[in-house]
């Protein structure tokens, strides 16, 4: 990633990386179903989900994978899951969720801009994942 200081004195930020999708879709530019935003960290819903409810939670900073987060992104990003998680299995009536992140391409990564998967669960689904 890029840093670059912004008006804020002694404030770091993470430049958006001009062809990233998801960070287009933190700065609006492409539209997606938000389920839950703070300063730091944005949900939204997958557009090919793998099971209704499946969510995407996101730094909204850019960094391309787990290990490239520092560590206060990481803890932002954990502290967001039971929240969100809770929140999706009310919505979905799912009684499991599973939380995945693939990083790098050999591990199934697509969208470089890291981000944690949300798949609600239910008994007997068929999931493989
Ligand atoms: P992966 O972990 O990098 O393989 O997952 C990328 C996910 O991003 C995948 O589930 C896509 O369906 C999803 N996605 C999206 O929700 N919106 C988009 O515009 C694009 C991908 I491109």
């Amino acid at each position: 990633p890029v840093s670059f200081h912004d008006d804020a004195p002694g404030e770091v930020g993470i430049m958006p990386e001009a062809d990233c999708i998801f960070c287009k879709i933190v700065k609006g530019d492409i539209p997606c179903a938000r389920i839950y935003e703070t300063e730091h960290v944005l949900a939204f819903l997958d557009v090919a989900p793998v099971a209704p409810g499946h969510t995407l939670v996101i730094p909204k900073a850019h960094y391309a994978n787990l290990f490239d987060l520092p560590e206060e992104e990481g803890r932002r990003l954990f502290a967001a899951l039971a929240p969100v998680g809770r929140a999706i299995m009310a919505a979905t009536g799912a009684s499991g969720i599973n939380v995945q992140m693939n990083n790098y391409e050999s591990a199934g990564q697509v969208v470089f801009h890291a981000h944690l998967h949300l798949i609600p669960r239910r008994a007997g689904d068929g999931l493989a994942l």
